[in-house]
């Protein structure tokens, strides 16, 4: 966490919340925070403090306990008093209506939820026209349901006496309804628009995939921020832009690349996050059509990250979600040079954990896993990728030949000695 310091005054200062449960213990919960913290920071924002709380599960008004709210509160109030402020609560799960009216009542400062923050990210991201529709779609079903704040507060100005009178229940009356319904209305009607916007946005790119000749597809997946631009760049000579920051990536981009003399695409996409919003996945379908439709996905791994196996579950999860679980896949685990282990001595006899593995014990058991199906390479150090480049040749040229079995560019090469290779 950073320290608070005057001259960040100007940025937006947060603090953070998250809960401590059966199913997520406490070092799992720091994970998630620190991920949280990445995400804010990736926003522009500076975190300050984080709160956990021991419980059983989110309390359904107000998220956390009335005590830990009441602790909250007071922290904010005391940074205030001194002169610090405090512009926003972030919360580590999603909220539902009730619960942010609750909250933004008793702290009365911003509340953000892990979804609004991603939200907030990818619309700052985005960048071309399908990816801003998309965004702002995902951004209006989200904040569909969640529109009953906005009735609520409508209510206490005295909106639901009674005084439209006619049909509906106490509460439901007035021009609180109006809003309301006023609001609602606008939303969907938009909510329309942007799905007839992305259909046609869809149905171009849809063509253009065709037009694209018969090249075997290759596509990125992978955590974001675990190197899938970076090996892009590599691999295609492109210059997609790539830097230590979530969702640096929100649109595909498709290059042809060609090793030796078998050329095919690859494309690379936006990366996955855990508890990304299922709306959000479905709004960004048009982006994720190049995996959906690809031949061979390469599934990039962060092995640098402490938390790298729970981001592989992730990502096949939701790759399983947008209809693209059964594909033929392989695993590169990237950033070698900056993985990192605890050394144990000999004469230490407790447990080894997986945090005293060296490089070469995890590769060898991922190996094993996979049956070798899996390479380790850094993207950044340049390691390995020759092996890869010769892993791909193999594994593409086998699924042109399958799919194309009389494409005559396709021809063998030949070794120097003469020999088929
Ligand atoms: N140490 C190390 N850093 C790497 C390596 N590959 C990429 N990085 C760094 O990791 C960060 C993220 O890289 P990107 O290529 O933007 O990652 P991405 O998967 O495209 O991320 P998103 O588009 O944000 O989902 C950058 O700061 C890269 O320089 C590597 O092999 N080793
Ligand atoms: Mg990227």
């Amino acid at each position: 966490m950073k320290e608070f310091v005057i001259s960040e005054a100007k940025a937006e200062v947060a603090v953070l919340v998250g809960l401590i449960t059966q199913e997520q213990n406490e070092a799992k919960t720091k994970e998630y925070l620190d991920e949280l913290e990445f995400l804010a920071d990736t926003a522009g924002v500076v975190t300050v403090k984080r709160f956990t709380q021991k419980v059983d599960g989110p309390n359904q008004t107000t998220y956390v306990g009335k005590g830990k709210l009441e602790e909250i509160k007071t922290y904010i109030k005391t940074e205030e008093d001194d002169g610090r402020e405090i512009g926003m609560v972030i919360f580590d799960d999603e909220l539902s209506a009730k619960q942010i009216r609750n909250i933004e009542a008793e702290l009365k400062v911003k509340i953000l939820d892990r979804t609004t923050l991603i939200l907030d990210i990818f619309a700052m991201r985005a960048q071309t026209a399908n990816a801003k529709t998309q965004v702002e779609l995902a951004q209006y079903r989200y904040m569909l349901p969640r529109l009953q704040r906005l009735w609520t507060h409508l209510e206490r100005q005295g909106g639901g006496s009674g005084s439209g009178g006619g049909k509906g229940s106490v509460g439901l009356r007035g021009p609180g309804e109006t809003q309301l319904e006023m609001d609602r209305r606008i939303i969907l009607h938009r909510i329309t628009l942007l799905k007839q916007r992305l259909m046609e946005i869809d149905r171009q790119k849809t063509t253009q995939r065709q037009n694209r000749g018969r090249l075997i597809r290759v596509a990125l997946v992978g955590y974001t921020n675990v190197g899938k631009s970076t090996l892009m760049n590599l691999m295609a000579k492109s210059e997609v832009f790539a830097e230590n920051k979530l969702f640096a990536t929100l649109d595909t981009t498709v290059r042809k690349v060609t090793i030796e003399n078998l050329p095919f695409l690859l494309s690379d996409t936006v990366g996955f996050i855990r508890k990304l919003p299922t709306d959000l996945v479905d709004s960004f379908k048009s982006t994720l059509d190049e995996v959906r439709e690809a031949d061979l996905l390469l599934h990039v791994v962060d092995i640098s990250h402490p938390d790298f196996e729970e981001q592989i579950q992730v990502v096949e999860k939701t790759l399983a979600d947008i209809g693209a679980g059964g594909k033929q896949n392989m695993i590169v685990f990237n950033k070698t040079d900056a993985y990192t282990y605890v050394h144990k001595d000999e004469n230490d006899l407790t447990q080894r954990t997986k945090e005293n593995w060296t490089l070469e014990e995890l590769e060898q058991t991922w190996m094993a896993r996979l049956n070798n199906d899996c390479i380790f390479i850094s993207a950044k150090e340049k390691m390995n990728i020759d092996k890869l480049r010769k892993v791909l040749y193999d594994r593409v040229r086998q699924l042109h030949v399958q799919k194309y079995p009389y494409n005559d560019f396709l021809y063998d090469t030949y070794t120097e000695d003469g020999s088929r290779d």
